[in-house]
């Protein structure tokens, strides 16, 4: 154990009524819920990214955060390794997720970068032989160094299609030693900044035929995870092609993978295509690519991806409803892609902000199991569209516009209108959470 969390105790569920600021009241892992321990259900992962390796920077200024793991050699990679397993060990959490530029320092060529990755993916592998927390899913940085400014896979150049299929083949590979469950692709500069220098035709099959090479490469080397796509509208670029899910699947069926690429559906994301994050989630579940989830919350005057814990646990109860209505997660997970904000220097500040969105999730996760469980909202639901069970109402579907009109005139229908009864459902859903 390093001293980075000295004095910080494991946290352990307490209850509603714990007393410590430093204990869970709403998660308790080993609770079953719906026939599964709540752990099994949330999957809850740390991402790498904002806890170990974000300065605490925003356009305005730069860092915040002095951590005595910054800085660009191996020895202090490791020492960022030993800190995040300390974290995942205090927290119990069960997995975590990294970019390779996470984790690893960036070296002068290829070739080196490619070594420190290797070296850093050895070490991880050694922390998790030694700890609980397992690998939910890798992923490539291929958005902050400067070779990616104009795109990776959608670059005008090919020399960075290129670069670019040769750091997602290493992180693949990483991905797979480490028995991760997923790879992500989110794809911040997969867009453009201006219409006006772009062939939008061209990049978007360059991105589709990107992707197929992704997955014939996860069968080449027997990669048994899920390939995940993030959607996301914009920021970095001004529009980003794995808009949101209706987007992604698009895509996803114009270059054949919609059985083979499934989506990380992320809640500022969705808040920023001007959806909510129930919406995206049950739309990707209804077109069988529902995958996984990155857990945050957005600001909803700022309009930026801000990224922050979440803690409004009535409004992640819808999130969790639809993703319990879908069946739950298979390889998936609840990954905070969250950051503490950058006044919140402490090492206390990094481990309560988990421990406040795991309460939150938890909070959520119960008040939508329960719901789900007693079957009133489905009941409802169900009773809304039972007009469609008649047989009448099927044959019309099998059949054509005229043998639909036909029955307009030949059965004198005149539909009567009938309450939604939103508010009543509002009501039932107040009862739950
Ligand atoms: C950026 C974002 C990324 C992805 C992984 O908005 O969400 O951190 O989750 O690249
Ligand atoms: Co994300």
């Amino acid at each position: 154990m390093t001293d980075f969390f000295k004095n910080i105790p494991a946290i352990t569920y307490q209850g509603a009524n714990a007393t410590s600021e430093f204990a869970f009241r709403h998660y308790n892992p080993d609770e079953v819920v719906l026939g599964k321990r709540m752990e099994d259900h949330l999957r809850f992962a740390v991402a790498y990214w904002h806890s170990f390796a974000w300065p605490g920077g925003d356009p305005f200024g730069g860092q915040t955060l002095d951590r005595p793991w910054f800085g660009d050699t191996m020895d202090l990679a490791r020492q960022k390794a030993d800190v995040a397993f300390d974290m995942f060990d205090i927290l119990g959490q069960p997995f975590y997720c990294f970019h390779d530029a996470d984790a690893r320092p960036e070296g002068a060529s290829f070739a080196e970068t490619l070594r420190n990755l290797n070296e850093i993916v050895d070490y991880l592998g050694e922390k998790q032989q030694a700890h609980k927390a397992k690998l939910l899913w890798g992923t490539s940085n291929l958005f902050s160094h400067r070779r990616w400014m104009s795109g990776a896979a959608t670059n005008p150049d090919p020399d960075v299609y290129a670069y670019a299929a040769a750091t997602v083949k290493a992180n693949m590979d990483a991905t797979l030693k480490l028995g991760g469950q997923n790879y992500v692709l989110w794809g911040g500069r997969e867009g453009y900044e201006t219409l006006l220098n772009t062939d939008l035709a061209a990049e978007r099959a360059h991105a589709g035929r990107f992707l197929q090479q992704v997955v014939e490469y996860k069968y080449k080397i027997g990669f048994t995870g899920t390939i995940l796509i993030e959607p996301k509208p914009q920021e970095p670029s001004k529009h980003q092609y794995d808009y949101d899910v209706a987007t992604v699947y698009g895509f996803l069926k114009d270059f054949g993978l919609e059985a083979e690429v499934k989506v990380n559906i992320e809640q500022g994301h969705a808040i920023l295509a001007g959806h909510s994050f129930e919406h995206e989630i049950a739309l990707a579940a209804s077109l069988g690519i529902f995958g996984s989830i990155d857990m945050n919350r957005n600001d909803y005057q700022s309009g930026w991806d801000t990224d922050q814990f979440p803690n409004n646990h009535a409004e992640k109860a819808l999130a969790f409803y639809e993703i319990l209505r879908a069946g739950g997660y298979t390889t998936g997970g609840t990954n905070f892609d969250a950051k503490i904000r950058r006044q919140s220097l402490d090492p206390e500040d990094l481990i309560l902000a988990h421990v406040g969105g795991m309460d939150t999730c938890a909070r959520a996760f119960k008040a939508a199991a329960a719901l789900l469980d007693s079957g009133e909202l489905e009941q409802a639901r169900a009773a809304r569209y039972a007009g469609w069970q008649t047989p009448a109402a099927q044959a019309m579907l099998a059949g054509s516009l005229e043998s639909a009109a036909a029955r307009v005139t030949a059965e004198g229908l005149e539909p009567q209108p009938k309450s939604g009864r939103q508010e009543r459902l509002e009501n039932l859903w107040n009862k739950y959470v």
